[in-house]
């Protein structure tokens, strides 16, 4: 049995956002993943995040492929509409929905097989495109759910539990989004609940493709000593740029940092990212210092998170499509068939 819901009880006094919702509003069924399994971590950070925002959940629709990570999206918003997927294709799915149906928000949940291995070519188009969506890859290195086969993100020279060596060189799913165009492109570790919080939130308010990956330990396969993607060596080789505080609506904004240290940038849906710098020469609006900064510190074994880019102009499909403001279900008949004297008067536009 793969879906236990949870009991509806709980505590009288939880505390509620600007909606009148608790977090308890925003979980979904019983996690059936190993015990201490990063995903699980990240769903947590899913609920916090969308709690702190007050979304109404009816307002959010999940997509997802297939692994360990793609069944995550039962395990969270459980009012909210989901669609699971196939292995690699949650990212055509969600350009679909969305193109339907601007006014929802969009979370596109995938793993790191599904996004860099199988699933590659989607992942480039649906970013290249700049898809409204939070992309979040929950990155374990292997293909959790098949026991453990090295996936695309795994470093070359890190061990299998078996002791395998892997002799590939790894897909840096954060410079490709970059240089694919992504507008919003952060990494996390979902050992970092602040940090990803935090990105997520951002992510959300960002209009446009924002990619959010975040390395997320496999308990059962990759844990081990020789890995790159546990626990231990995440923590010892993170190497934070900022930090992040999200500002939403028209709170005002209070400098209470460091002069220098901070940095406010305004998104275009009018929220604010208050940007705690960690690593002063780091600027968050150059795509290419970004590309150079992630393979810099790579080759040093590191692990660069924190929002890695954020573009300044307005990179959307549907903006680019000059598609109707209105979700496709909602147009009436005359709207969707105009008549054949409009019909006549497109086609010969086109001749
Ligand atoms: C077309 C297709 N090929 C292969 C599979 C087998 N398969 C299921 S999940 C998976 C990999 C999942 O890895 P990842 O996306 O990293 O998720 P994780 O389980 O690690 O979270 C594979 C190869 C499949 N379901 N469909
Ligand atoms: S196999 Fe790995 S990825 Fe899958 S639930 Fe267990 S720990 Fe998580
Ligand atoms: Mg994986």
């Amino acid at each position: 049995m793969s879906y236990l819901a949870k009991p509806k009880f709980h505590h009288p006094a939880l505390p509620e956002n600007t909606l009148g919702y608790t977090r308890r509003d925003y979980e979904g069924a019983i996690s059936t993943l190993c015990a201490g399994c990063g995903h699980d971590s990240i769903t947590a950070a899913i609920v916090e995040a969308c709690f702190e925002l007050s979304i109404a959940p009816h307002r959010v629709a999940k997509i997802s492929g297939i692994g360990c990570s793609s069944k995550t999206p039962t395990y969270f918003l459980g009012n909210s509409h989901g669609f699971n997927s196939v292995h690699g294709r949650m990212p055509s799915v969600l350009t679909g929905a969305s193109l339907a149906n601007r006014d929802l928000i969009y979370l596109g949940v995938s793993g790191d097989g599904d996004s860099a291995s199988i699933g590659l070519g989607q992942f480039a188009h649906a970013l290249r495109r700049g898809v409204n969506m939070v992309y979040i890859v929950e990155n374990n290195g292997v293909y959790g759910l098949t026991k453990g086969q090295f996936s695309a993100t795994a470093d070359d020279g890190s061990k299998s539990k078996q002791g395998v060596v892997n002799i590939d060189k790894p897909i840096d799913l954060t410079a490709l989004a970059l240089q694919l165009g992504a507008s919003y492109v952060a990494r996390s570790f979902s050992g970092d609940k602040a940090q990803l919080v935090s990105l997520i939130k951002g992510a959300i308010e960002h209009e446009g493709a924002a990619l959010v990956d975040v390395i997320s330990p496999c308990v059962a396969f990759n844990n081990h000593v020789g890995s790159t993607k546990s626990y231990d060596y995440v923590r010892e080789h993170n190497i934070a740029v900022n930090r992040l505080d999200v500002i939403v609506g028209r709170t005002p904004i209070t400098v209470d940092y460091e002069p220098g240290k901070l940095e406010l940038v305004q998104q275009h849906d009018g929220s604010w990212l208050r940007l705690r710098k960690l690593n002063a020469e780091y600027s968050v609006h150059d795509r290419r210092a970004a590309i150079d900064f992630l393979l810099e510190h790579e080759a040093k074994s590191e692990i660069v998170t924190g929002l890695l880019y954020v573009a300044s102009d307005k990179d959307e499909l549907h903006a680019d499509l000059n598609t109707t403001d209105t979700p496709l279900n909602a147009l009436s008949q005359k709207e969707l068939c105009p008549g054949m004297a409009r019909l006549e008067e497109i086609n010969a536009s086109l001749g």
